[in-house]
């Protein structure tokens, strides 16, 4: 969670320093959903993720080197500098800043490890926006039907941008599963240590009985949407700001580890920046953009 934390300030100071192109979405306040799922997965398992993928990346691959390049459009970025923020693909960890898009990918490359007889499962996180997506019921229905095992994680910070939940969702984010007769869970907490234990049970069923389930995690952003776009109430945000996932943990940890983790995650996190930065740019030709071309706009 800290490594992801501080991975994410630094993202935003790097932009505002001109030293990432495209634009970003971090994960500052959701780390607790990140960890407390993708620790219960195996590395044959696939997880296909949003906008607001560098928190599900890093937990998964720990891999900040390869995203700080790819934020930089290096050739040594995870996609060769193509994919940029939003757009990650390493092993089987796929991203997609298309709200939804992932859904039925995650239906059929599930169902695939399914049919290869591979007990491989899916783990597909989606934002409270992306269920106003049509395509996310017709993966509903066929990942019941077809009793195809993926976990549905929805990580509701209770916006859409800028949109707040009530004014753009009606009903109740697990009758809308039950309706496809999918079981559904929901937590209301960033105390990873407690989602890691609730979440167990429901990721060994899946693997287990080969069916999929639909987990939704209430939680808040701490930073804005993307960089600077944040217009909720500050009352609100303070609210939240005491239900921090690490100001939870910390206690909980003797006070020379939570240094030492603080001063290992700089290191670490010094070093990879660093390395990007060194990075060559791709190769490009001469239908593309030149890096210096991109530069040049970011400058002006
Ligand atoms: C199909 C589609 N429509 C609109 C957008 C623009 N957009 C990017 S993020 C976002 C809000 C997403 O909200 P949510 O799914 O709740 O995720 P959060 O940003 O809260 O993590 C929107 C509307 C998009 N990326 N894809
Ligand atoms: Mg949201």
């Amino acid at each position: 969670m800290l490594l992801v934390r501080r991975f994410e300030e630094r993202v935003l100071q790097l932009f505002t320093r001109g030293e990432l192109f495209g634009t970003t979405h971090t994960y500052i306040g959701q780390e607790a959903n990140a960890v407390a799922v993708l620790n219960h997965l195996e590395e044959r398992d696939i997880v296909f993720s949003n906008h607001r993928c560098h928190g599900h990346y890093l937990v998964r691959t720990g891999d900040a080197e390869g995203l700080f390049g790819e934020m930089m459009g290096k050739a040594e970025g995870i996609c060769g500098g193509r994919g940029g923020s939003q757009h990650l693909c390493r092993d089987n960890f796929f991203s997609n800043g298309i709200l939804g898009s992932t859904a039925p990918i995650a239906a059929g490359m599930t169902l695939a490890e399914k049919l290869k007889g591979s007990d491989a499962i899916g783990a597909l996180f989606l934002g409270d926006g992306a269920l106003g997506e049509g395509i996310v019921y017709e993966t509903l229905n066929l990942i019941s039907l077809w009793k195809i095992p993926l976990l549905i994680v929805v990580e509701n910070n209770y916006y859409a941008q800028t949109t707040p939940l009530k004014t753009h969702f009606a009903g109740s984010f697990t009758d809308r599963a039950k309706a496809f007769h999918i079981e559904a869970d929901e937590f209301k907490s960033n105390d990873v240590e407690f989602l890691y234990e609730g979440i167990s049970d429901i990721v060994e069923d899946i693997r287990r009985n080969q069916r999929p389930r639909f987990l939704v995690l209430h939680t808040y952003r701490l930073s804005a949407h993307s960089k600077g776009d944040d217009f909720r109430p500050a009352d609100e945000i303070k609210h939240w700001t005491e239900k921090d996932p690490l100001k939870i943990l910390k206690p909980r940890l003797k006070s020379n580890i939570a240094e030492s983790l603080e001063q290992e995650v700089k290191r670490v996190l010094s070093y990879a920046e660093e390395a990007a930065r060194e990075m060559p740019f791709p190769s490009l030709n001469e239908s593309q953009p030149q890096p210096e071309y991109c530069l040049e706009m970011v400058r002006q």
